[in-house]
């Protein structure tokens, strides 16, 4: 896909879920042990749960399951689930699946100090108005990420720092689902207003400054400014921002 059309497309899907997946929790409540979702790019229901996870402010590990690949044979051959995402937190002895169930364990056990606006659908007209708008979303995709397709297997996951509605990191995590790659995913959503806008482009006249003690300035003491998606794969030692670069090193050194 031609990159300008991928992050416009992009873009229309993040406008459609009325850039649900932006805004996160200042404080985070990390559990020792890493969450981990099976999901599928493009669908509606997996989306849900990202979103979710972005707001607050939780890392997870995301084991892709495309239609047609090996991860979804194992999954259900492991969990005798059929039903995409499905979430594992070993913290808690945990395994459920579905947007509903899943977005309601998030909440019980790791809602943080400071909860962002309205981050679940309190009654049906809510829940419907989010299948609806997450199916759009995925329609504007033409349905990018949703099929496996022939990949390298990666021994160590890859790590990338991203949030859910970022039009830059949506074609990323759509190809790491094509291939089939586990991640890492760091979700460093935003926090306050000067965090809005474009790396190179924020919403305020001062120097850029991210929140104190928190993912975003750890990563701004690392790198200088905060970008995403950004990938390091520790299988190659390769690290890289640029959203057309991370797609172009990802389909030479996986696909096949
Ligand atoms: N040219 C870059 C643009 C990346 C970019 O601007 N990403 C936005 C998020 S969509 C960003 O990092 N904004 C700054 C921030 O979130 O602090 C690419 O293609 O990856």
């Amino acid at each position: 896909m031609n990159h300008i059309f991928n992050i416009s497309t992009s873009l229309l899907a993040s406008t459609y879920r009325f850039w649900r997946g932006t805004v996160a929790s200042k404080t985070v409540n990390q559990p020792e042990d890493t969450l981990i979702l099976f999901d599928r790019e493009g669908d509606s229901d997996c989306r849900l749960v990202r979103e979710v996870l972005t707001e607050l402010n939780l890392d997870v590990i995301i084991t892709p399951c495309p239609v047609g690949g090996k991860n979804l044979e194992q999954l259900q051959k492991q969990f005798n689930l059929r039903q995409l995402p499905i979430f594992v937190d070993n913290n808690h002895q945990v395994v459920c699946s579905g947007s509903k169930a899943i977005c309601h364990h998030l909440f019980k056990h790791y809602q943080a100090s400071r909860q962002p606006n309205k981050l679940l659908s309190s009654n049906q007209f809510s829940a419907l108005k989010d299948g609806v708008t997450s199916k759009l979303a995925s329609c504007i995709r033409l349905g990018a990420g949703t099929k496996a397709r022939k990949s390298r297997q990666a021994d160590l996951p890859l790590i990338l720092y991203s949030f859910e509605s970022s039009p830059y990191a949506r074609p990323v995590r759509e190809k790491l689902c094509e291939l089939e790659l586990t991640y890492i995913l760091i979700n460093i959503g935003k926090q306050q207003i000067a965090d809005m806008g474009p790396a190179k482009m924020r919403w305020t006249l001062k120097p850029y400054q991210p929140l104190p003690n928190t993912k975003r300035d750890e990563f701004y003491q690392q790198y200088g400014n905060v970008q995403v998606p950004y990938l390091m794969d520790p299988n190659t030692k390769a690290a890289m921002f640029e959203s057309e670069a991370i797609l172009c090193y990802l389909e030479s050194t996986y696909a096949l």
